[in-house]
């Protein structure tokens, strides 16, 4: 197996630093009697020598992960609702303040951040390649546009709707490997004086927390400050803003404008200090957190096999995409975790990718309650258990992997 690839962003040499093995679709829940007809890939990580940009070894065909049946619903959280209000009412205050501004949302989902602009009347575009989750969009009253975002559709809506004054994207930019195309998509469609923002998990705390389990087929780039400051730089914007959040396991909101159309925001510099302070992207670092990924194995499976040589039952909450990463790198099946239940309908009734971990109802977790609860949504531990208060009165425990393995 080659142990380098050629960078996307700067045409470097990327160098591995991990290889999960064959991985499946993180998303693509199983019908049962369907097995067989799965898609995997060699799913290893590597950092540009160049630009530093983390990114996957080998990119899967954008139409294989988002179409018609893309199962995830953004909506589905309660505190990833109100973090979506709390945005757009934030790009209203600062940003769409022109008489008739106008935002271009990409990956825009169910809708989840436009439809608090959508109800005020803000002229707004979603541009979403999934039809199901597209469609729950439009049911909401949002204009939305079933397609992949790329400079040709960027054109289109130049010339139908005119230039951009916000260019959003959440979770989104990341999962797109072509990121020469959409920055000349950007910078077409974006006003002279209009900003491009975008939020994705931030490769630092990837890095301190071990979360590997964010890197999985639609993850293609673990942004950091640098490498985001030079990707922007080479492909003719600036990055002028950044802000820490603490949703999906900690990330990083990056405000990119034309040249010298903002002056940059003090946070750039500081949260870059911080990354050469933590040597982000050393080779040792890099080393460290492959030691550290291994550990979290070792200590997994040893908890859940103990438990289950106990006669303790283990039931998963969350059939996250980021599952899929801990499962079939683990080697977790249905023999250490009986099944997942998750409020998603397009995901109950079948089976994780790989390992075919049976997906269930939330009505099934108590039913009874099992012994222990292994988060694979830890992202969302708060807004959980504070939801299944009852399962910790009922004398169950949570099994959490995230810093560390460890039971609470
Ligand atoms: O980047 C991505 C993020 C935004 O969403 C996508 N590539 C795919 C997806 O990743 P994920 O599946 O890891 O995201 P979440 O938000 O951690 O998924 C939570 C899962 O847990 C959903 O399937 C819904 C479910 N859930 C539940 O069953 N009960 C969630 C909550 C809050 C609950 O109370
Ligand atoms: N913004 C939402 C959804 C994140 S999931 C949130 O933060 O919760 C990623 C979304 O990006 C999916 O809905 C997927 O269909 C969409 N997507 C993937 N590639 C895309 C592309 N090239 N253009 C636009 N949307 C894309
Ligand atoms: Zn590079």
């Amino acid at each position: 197996m080659p142990d380098t690839s050629q960078c996307r962003v700067c045409s470097g040499t990327v160098e591995q630093f991990f290889d999960f093995g064959r991985q499946p679709l993180a998303d693509a829940f199983v019908t049962p009697g369907r097995t067989g007809e799965e898609f995997f890939y060699r799913m290893a990580v590597g950092a540009c020598r160049t630009c530093t940009m983390v990114q996957l070894m080998e990119e899967v065909p954008r139409q294989h992960m988002f179409h018609e049946d893309y199962p995830y619903v953004s909506s589905g959280s309660t505190v990833m609702r109100a973090h979506f209000e709390k945005t757009a009412e934030r790009l209203l205050d600062t940003e769409l303040t022109g008489p008739d501004p106008f935002i271009v949302e990409f990956g825009c989902n169910d809708g989840i951040m436009l439809k608090t602009l959508a109800d005020r009347g803000i002229r707004h575009l979603g541009v979403e390649p999934s039809g199901g989750v597209a469609d729950m969009a439009a049911a909401k009253g949002i204009r939305v546009r079933k397609t992949f975002f790329e400079e040709s559709v960027a054109r289109d809506i130049v010339a139908a709707d005119g230039h951009a004054d916000v260019i959003y994207a959440a979770n989104t930019f990341s999962h797109i490997a072509y990121v020469d195309d959409i920055f000349r998509g950007v910078r077409e469609l974006l006003a002279p004086t209009g900003v491009f923002v975008f939020e994705d998990p931030y490769f630092l705390e990837i890095v301190q927390r071990t979360s590997f389990d964010q890197i999985y087929d639609e993850h293609f780039y673990f942004f950091a400050v640098r490498s985001v400051q030079e990707m922007a730089a080479r492909h003719g914007l600036e990055l002028v803003d950044v802000e820490r959040l603490q949703v999906h396991g900690g990330e990083v909101r990056y405000t990119l404008a034309h040249p010298g159309a903002r002056t940059p925001s003090p946070a750039v510099a500081e949260l870059l200090a911080e990354e050469e302070a933590r040597e982000l992207t050393h080779p040792d670092t890099l080393r460290g957190f492959g030691e550290s990924v291994e550990g979290t194995r070792e200590r997994l499976l040893a908890l859940l096999r103990r438990i289950r040589d106990e006669g303790g039952r283990v039931v998963g909450y969350g059939a996250t995409a980021k599952s899929s990463t801990v499962i079939n790198y683990c080697g977790i099946g249905p023999d250490l975790v009986s099944f997942i239940c998750d409020t998603t309908p397009a995901k109950q009734g079948r089976l994780t990718p790989g390992l075919h971990i049976p997906v269930r109802e939330p009505k099934a977790f108590a039913d009874p309650y099992p012994d222990y609860a292994l988060l694979f949504a830890w992202n969302h531990a708060d807004e959980i258990m504070a939801k299944e208060r009852e399962f910790r009165q009922a004398g169950g425990r949570w099994i959490l992997y995230v810093p560390e393995v460890r039971v609470v």
